[in-house]
């Protein structure tokens, strides 16, 4: 938790400390990672063995620098120690949640959200909420992903082939988390994928998400219809055994799916989809996600990773929003979530995308109906598709709305969307739009405890105390900044007026001015003017526009 110290109230009140919860972690030494802090809770479970992973394909620069410092990492040879459950075990927080036991995990959970323990352990259980914290990345801070809870967000980094190097990745997730991140997603695609996957987790408070499928996909050339189930599954293996918390699978895109597609305005959007949907349609057969979705359950129960349901069909256009492809994909993800948990594992759904406002609502509702409650992670979404550049905001819009009616997690939208690369500035403003959205969504739910930050702000902003209402800010580095552009001095950090309205014009000074006139006078001294005033008013005749008095005539 983080104290944000407060100013004393100008009438000599003390103000309390204001305690956030920031997923930032104690900091790390990017070559050493992260203190594995959750290695004894895991254990302690007994239900995990140690053993060496197949991890390959490490680079040089890697592996040399993890090796030297890596925290939680053993090795042995040139590969990495690494858990998974012991035959027979199951060792996913569901398992336990259904047996009525409560971890630690839970109980951090409860501290974080500042709820009761049983609720998070109940909404575990039912599949309503998920807390995504891989056995074998025990450096992350466990946190929880449901309806219930507040509303999270995620942030993609990630280079591509064309750009980005492994430091500047693990710079971004850090800056991701710092400025709010409740988990990211790792979508990187270029030669280093696995290195640079390995430094973003080592290093990482947040739980991991990644899309095996870019990886899979790289080990053959790019050539989609060379994918095979057998590389696919060593792919997924190789992660979590690296510790990647949540996978994206695009299970739901289903061979007979895809025709309903080739009537929309944009096609398959989805980078996952149109791979899968290639490789169904180049073969003939089932996506083999689907056809091998049990063999995929029961590797995610031996690490306790969650499934994130890819919508490989999401409209990319408004124009395509809710269709037939779109809920034909649904229907199965629905029928997967099932699937995966008669195994224990965590589950959670993804969905759109480009929406108009009209449209949004009936997608969550949809989704919570049909997957009996289970976690929903929207990809904005957008509302409308003519502002290229602004597309954070063009999707804060509908992520606002879905997270008021019960999405649970938002994945960010950055200003390049459609454009390019976001880079770290991109991925800062991404952050705060988002930020804002799911606290919009906490305050509209009712969320308790939501409002306490408006309220501790806006009594700052009432009061002056500027530093007080940068410190409680989303962004205080730019609200202080934005303040100072006109009135850089220090005595404007306590003068009771902007450059926005200037001294004479100040609202909240005059009504300060207005209580000061009334501060004297008791609450039944009030009224009591108030009464008499009122009496005289009703005496007089009691109308609002009284006639002009007529002066001076005969
Ligand atoms: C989230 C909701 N719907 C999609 N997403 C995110 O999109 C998902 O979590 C991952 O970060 C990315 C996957 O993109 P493709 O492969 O579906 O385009
Ligand atoms: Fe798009």
């Amino acid at each position: 938790m983080t104290q944000i110290a407060l100013e004393p109230s100008p009438n000599g009140q003390v103000n309390e400390p204001f305690t956030v919860y920031r997923t930032e972690g104690p900091g790390s030494d990017p070559v050493r990672g992260l203190p594995p802090f959750r290695s004894e809770w895991i254990e302690a479970r007994g239900d995990t063995e140690a053993y060496s992973g197949r991890q390959r394909n490490l680079h040089d620069d890697g592996r040399t620098a993890l090796r030297r410092g890596a925290a939680s990492a053993e090795w042995e040879g040139d590969k990495p120690i690494t858990r998974r459950s012991l035959p027979g075990k199951t060792v996913t927080q569901m398992y336990y949640a259904k047996k009525g036991v409560i971890t630690p995990e839970m109980r951090f959970v409860a501290l974080r959200e500042n709820c009761d323990v049983e609720l998070v352990r109940s909404e575990v259980a039912t599949g309503r909420a998920i807390i995504p914290n891989s056995i074998n990345h025990p450096e992350s801070e466990p946190m929880i992903i449901g309806k219930a809870f507040l509303v999270k967000i995620n942030a993609n980094i990630g280079n591509s082939a064309v750009t980005s190097s492994v430091a500047e990745e693990v710079d971004k997730l850090q800056w991701a988390a710092q400025w709010g991140a409740d988990t990211v997603m790792d979508l990187s695609t270029g030669d280093d994928i696995h290195t640079t996957r390995e430094w973003v987790i080592r290093n990482s408070p947040v739980p991991i998400g990644t899309v095996p499928i870019y990886q899979a996909l790289e080990k053959v050339n790019g050539e989609a219809n060379a994918l095979t189930w057998e590389i696919y599954r060593d792919t997924v293996i190789e992660q979590c055994e690296q510790g990647v918390d949540y996978m994206t699978v695009h299970a739901g895109v289903l061979l007979r799916y895809v025709p309903l597609t080739a009537e929309r305005v944009t096609g398959i959007v989805s980078r996952g989809g149109s791979i899968m949907a290639g490789w169904c349609l180049a073969h003939h057969q089932e996506n083999f996600l689907y056809t091998h979705f049990d063999e995929l359950c029961e590797i995610f129960a031996r690490y306790d990773v969650a499934f994130s349901l890819g919508d490989g069909l999401r409209p990319g256009s408004t124009a395509d929003a809710n269709d037939a492809a779109q809920f034909a994909e649904l229907d199965t993800l629905a029928e997967l979530t099932k699937r995966a948990w008669k195994y224990d594992v965590q589950v959670m759904v993804e969905g759109p995308g480009h929406i108009p406002f009209h449209l949004v609502r009936e997608n969550v509702e949809r989704q919570q109906e049909l997957c009996d409650g289970a976690p929903f992670y929207t990809l904005g979404p957008l509302v409308t598709d003519i502002a290229p550049g602004y597309d954070h905001i063009t999707s804060v819009i509908g992520a606002t709305e879905i997270a008021r009616y019960g999405t649970a997690m938002l994945c960010y939208v950055t200003p390049k969307e459609h454009l390019g690369l976001p880079n770290k500035d991109d991925v800062k403003t991404g952050v705060i739009t988002y930020k804002i959205a799911a606290h919009a969504a906490d305050l509209a739910k009712g969320h308790p405890g939501a409002h306490e930050r408006d309220d501790a702000l806006s009594k700052a902003r009432f009061e002056f105390r500027w530093r007080d209402q940068f410190a409680l800010s989303l962004d205080p580095v730019t609200a202080e900044a934005f303040h100072d552009e006109t009135l850089p001095a220090e005595p404007a950090k306590t003068a009771h007026f902007c450059s926005m309205c200037g001294p004479k014009f100040c609202s909240m000074r005059i009504s300060q001015d207005i209580r000061d006139q009334f501060g004297g006078l008791s609450e039944q001294q009030i009224i009591a003017g108030m009464e008499e005033r009122s009496t005289a008013f009703r005496e007089s005749g009691g109308k609002v526009y009284v006639p002009e008095p007529v002066i001076g005539r005969p």
